[in-house]
């Protein structure tokens, strides 16, 4: 088993949990790499709509905020969304009757300007049937910091339920909260050194700030799913081909 008893307690009382050292350097190196790789081939190629909803517009240079299915389309991230460490650590969150990347994404944040990703709750994107069946893991690639944009969540809410989500006119997929439904809902910091895994329950809400450092902070998240899960109420469209079956 991964996780402790405290972990797991830690999870259930506050929707999220953050392991360090659960991969290898080995792994990590070869995802940063082969990240950056798809990056160069996909930098070359992209449409004019492709350039709004994929480029960093904070970023000094023409660099990605992020790209989406790297465990259907990249060996690396299946053989990573497959270690036993990460599964067994999903299992004893989800439950143990096989689980499935429904989604995956690379987060780039480039150095001086990557920008934020607002808040939001991953089970409005997804719709799950079981809330609880869907769970995050957010593994950096960097050391993701303060500085440079780690992750911050909403302690506990993943017990008060889904809040709707607006998103700006001409960014339709970056469902957000209102700045009036988060005035009263503080935030910690969720500092991840790199191949650790924070692990976050589909409800629970979460964001990222800008990256104010000169360095990358370069992160995948993996959305499992238990295989028995099914997709009643989503709010954004994902292709079931993208899905890949781990357990
Ligand atoms: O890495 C980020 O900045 C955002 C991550 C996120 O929203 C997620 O993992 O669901």
């Amino acid at each position: 088993m991964t996780l402790s008893d405290e972990q797991i307690t830690h999870y259930a009382d506050l929707g999220h949990v953050t392991v360090t050292g659960l991969l290898s350097n080995t792994d990590i190196e070869a995802a940063r790499n082969d990240a950056m790789a798809w990056a160069g081939e996909t930098l070359g190629n992209l449409t004019p709509m492709d350039e709004h909803w994929y480029l960093d517009a904070g970023a000094t240079g023409r660099h990605l905020r992020k790209l989406d299915d790297p465990v259907h389309f990249r060996q690396v991230y299946k053989t990573l969304a497959s270690r036993k460490s990460l599964v067994d650590a999903v299992e004893q969150l989800i439950g143990g009757t096989g689980v499935t990347v429904y989604f995956s994404q690379i987060f780039f944040k480039p150095p001086e300007g990557g920008g934020p990703k607002p808040v939001h709750q991953d089970n409005f994107y997804f719709g799950p049937s079981d809330p609880d069946g869907l769970v995050t893991a957010w593994i950096a690639l960097d050391d993701a910091t303060v500085e440079n944009g780690c992750l911050y969540y909403g302690d506990g809410s993943h017990k008060t339920g889904l809040i709707d989500h607006i998103a700006p006119q001409d960014e339709p997929y970056n469902l957000q909260l209102t700045p009036e439904a988060l005035a009263d809902k503080p935030m910690t910091a969720a500092p991840v050194p790199s191949g650790g895994v924070s692990f976050h329950h589909g409800i629970t809400l979460h964001g990222s700030g800008d990256n104010n450092s000169a360095s990358w902070r370069r992160a995948v998240a993996f959305h499992y799913v238990r295989n028995d899960v099914t997709f009643v109420s989503p709010a954004w469209t994902f292709d079931p081909d993208m899905a890949e079956r781990i357990s």
